[in-house]
């Protein structure tokens, strides 16, 4: 095992349950409509894994006017020493942000915001350490991608841009890729060879599992959709302690791991 497998690279977790319009919110996926109840208790067992792997969890209420409102890692691009309130691309998604400004003033000096005509949806920001991969999607465009990157130079860190319009199922860069420590990256199998993706170590998702690429890496702990064998398998052979959780009606609704929660 190494340092870097051990490393804990977040303390916090805010998370949102998904409110009683959790139905009605914006998909692609053509799986169904979600069943309430068991997206509660999805949404309770990953709080408890957040929690086992050591982090505070901090749960706000769920927003019954926004039923995208339990995808909370949209909202915002938080890192050490940052917080950046997004300007979700979908319209519909909004007014999520407002609660968030009250959330995090308290908790970050300066909170930035992305500011019209931009738009960023924080599923397209992929931390790699000292780096931040941004996409440019149907939700993230050019000039909330360029509001984010000046702030995040402020900061110290570097950040580019990958278009990731024409991968497949892909509502975000982060549906197809996400960090797992030093120089190491979950990737679909389609986007292995993807020239940003060069420099680092890519574990790859078979296309049959694309799904498990939105992973969540929380230190030795890696967060994994449930069913997903042969990604579990890859991650359990480098040395994580992998936790499978059910997320099948997160999945109908188009969000993943990394969706439910903002971390720092
Ligand atoms: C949406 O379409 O905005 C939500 N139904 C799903 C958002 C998933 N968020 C994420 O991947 N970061």
């Amino acid at each position: 095992m190494t340092t870097t497998l051990l490393a804990q690279p977040f303390t916090r977790a805010i998370v949102a349950p998904p409110g009683p319009s959790f139905a009605h919110g914006l998909t692609t996926r053509a799986l169904g409509a979600p069943a309430l109840d068991l997206a509660l208790a999805q949404h309770a067992r990953y709080c408890e894994a957040l929690g086992r792997a050591g982090l505070e969890v901090t749960v706000l209420p769920a927003d019954p006017e926004h039923p995208d409102a339990t995808f909370v890692e949209d909202t915002a691009v938080v890192a050490a020493g940052l917080a950046v309130l997004c300007r979700p691309g979908a319209a519909s998604r909004r007014g999520e942000v407002a609660r968030m400004r009250d959330v995090l003033g308290p908790r970050f000096a300066g909170l930035a915001s992305i500011e019209p005509p931009g738009t960023l949806d924080g599923g397209d920001v992929c931390q790699v350490g000292r780096h931040f991969f941004v996409g440019l999607s149907a939700r993230t465009d050019a000039e909330g991608a360029r509001q984010l990157a000046r702030a995040l130079e402020r900061a110290g860190y570097t950040a580019s841009t990958i278009d990731v319009r024409d991968w497949p199922d892909a509502l975000h860069l982060k549906s197809a890729v996400a960090w797992l420590g030093g120089a190491r990256l979950l990737v679909r199998e389609a986007q292995a060879l993807e020239p940003a993706f060069a420099p680092f170590e890519r574990v790859i998702v078979p296309t049959r599992e694309a799904y498990a690429a939105n992973c969540l890496w929380l230190g030795r702990t890696v967060l994994v959709a449930a069913d997903h064998p042969v990604t579990e398998a890859r991650l359990r052979a480098l040395g994580y302690a992998v936790e499978p959780l059910a997320m099948t009606e997160m999945e109908k609704m188009d969000g993943g791991l990394s969706c439910l929660s903002l971390r720092y």
